[in-house]
């Protein structure tokens, strides 16, 4: 299968794109190094600076003898888009293409706008590269499970039932976002169900939850192909940034009470996910909607699992509730259906203390590039504390 990866320069394109290669597919990568750009301008750098998209596939052809085709140019260009769509004619196009930071999305208006204008023109670009280029290619983009938000009721997968006044509609599951960012994974999800049921794409919309972990069996294979691993306040997730901490002898960062609830999984089940998609492409017509996550933890969970792990490396970490710098709620019902993946053939990598160790193992390597200034949070977007400051407006 000839499958592009947009964002493959990112925290998951990068291994997506080994993985694939890996697994036999004719991998295409497009990247214009946006959030490498953000990154140094709020200096936010990953733990390990990665070498470019053209040095890092060169290494892995080198260990591999594997081609993955680099072109760097930027997915909110049309013409650099349909370029790579006209050359390629792919079965499979990977969508990760966005600014994926909620935290820098609420940064002030410049930084929103960013996120609103690249995030939304790259899903439109995507839609009409496949319209006028490559007509049966199956769109594969990462949404996110922030999309739902922390309602009181289950999550369905996509789609709800709504019986009103006696009679019955299949509708998209309400969403409401928690940041700019996450709103803009909302409108992607409206505008692919437009372009699907006007013009019969076929889209599959993977709702993530937030991704922890380092480690592949590609990226193992030598320090230029490890993902950029991040543990700002901004690019880190939750996991990844406790893990750093941790190894820093910083107490964990639990915003607020620490119940928030969500729906996590490992980096491995990320490229299974990707890849089991791919495999079972959705039909015409379709928007197929997947909940891609393997458990749920709160935060408070991830901390003391943290310390747990890290005490078996003769860590002794402390864990401090700071003012929560988001508008989300700290105690909140969740629960929301994962069964589509399981149903296609997943095996979940969960989280256990021997992933915790192997994490923690690696980044000791690295503990003397960690800037402890980067850990704290610099933006707030909580009613009960922010203030929009000038800078901000
Ligand atoms: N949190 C802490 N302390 C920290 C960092 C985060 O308590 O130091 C809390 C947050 O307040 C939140 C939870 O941990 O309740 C998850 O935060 P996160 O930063 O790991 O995740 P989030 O900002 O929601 O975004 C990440 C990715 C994003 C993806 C999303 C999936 O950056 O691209 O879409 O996870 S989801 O969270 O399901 O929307």
């Amino acid at each position: 299968m000839r499958t592009i990866v947009l964002g493959g320069d990112g925290y998951l394109g990068w291994p997506t794109a080994m993985h694939l290669a890996s697994a036999g597919h004719d991998v295409w990568v497009m990247d214009n190094y946006l959030r490498r750009t953000l990154a140094r301008q709020t200096r936010s750098e990953a733990l390990i600076e990665a070498p470019n998209l053209h040095d890092r596939a060169e290494r892995f052809e080198s260990l591999t003898g594997l081609k993955i085709r680099v072109h760097v140019g930027d997915c909110t260009n049309v013409e650099h888009m349909e370029r790579i769509f006209v050359e390629a004619q792919p079965d499979a196009v990977v969508h990760y293409a966005e600014q994926p930071s909620a935290p820098y999305s609420m940064m002030g208006r410049d930084a929103a706008e960013l996120t609103l204008r690249n995030n939304l023109c790259a899903t439109f670009n995507v839609v009409w590269a496949v319209l006028r280029c490559a007509p049966n290619c199956h769109i594969v983009k990462l949404g996110t499970m922030g999309e739902y938000g922390t309602p009181n009721i289950d999550i369905e997968e996509g789609w709800i039932d709504v019986h009103h006044k006696g009679r019955t509609e299949t509708f998209l599951y309400p969403r409401a976002g928690g940041s700019l960012y996450h709103t803009t994974k909302i409108l992607d999800t409206d505008l692919l169900w437009f372009y699907v049921r006007t013009y019969s794409l076929r889209v599959t919309d993977l709702m993530q939850g937030p991704v922890y972990g380092i480690s592949t069996p590609d990226a193992d294979r030598h320090i230029d192909l490890l993902p950029n691993f991040h543990y700002d306040d901004l690019f880190g997730t939750v996991l990844n940034r406790f893990i750093v901490q941790a190894v820093a002898g910083v107490p964990l960062t639990v915003y607020g009470a620490g119940g928030q609830t969500r729906g996590y999984l490992n980096l491995l089940d990320t490229l299974q996910c990707v890849e089991l998609a791919l495999e079972h492409p959705a039909s015409k017509e379709e928007l197929r909607i997947l909940n891609q996550f393997t458990e749920t933890f709160t935060v408070n969970e991830l901390a003391e699992r943290v310390v747990h792990a890290a005490a078996a490396f003769g860590i002794d970490v402390a864990i401090d509730h700071i003012a929560n710098p988001r508008q989300e709620l700290e105690e909140h019902y969740y629960n929301a259906v994962h069964t589509g993946f399981p149903a296609l053939g997943l095996r979940p990598h969960l989280l256990d203390d021997s992933v915790l160790a192997r994490m923690l193992e690696i980044v000791v390597r690295y503990k003397d590039r960690v800037d402890p200034k980067k850990i704290l949070p610099r933006v707030s977007w909580n009613r009960a504390t922010h203030v929009l400051t000038e800078a901000s407006r």
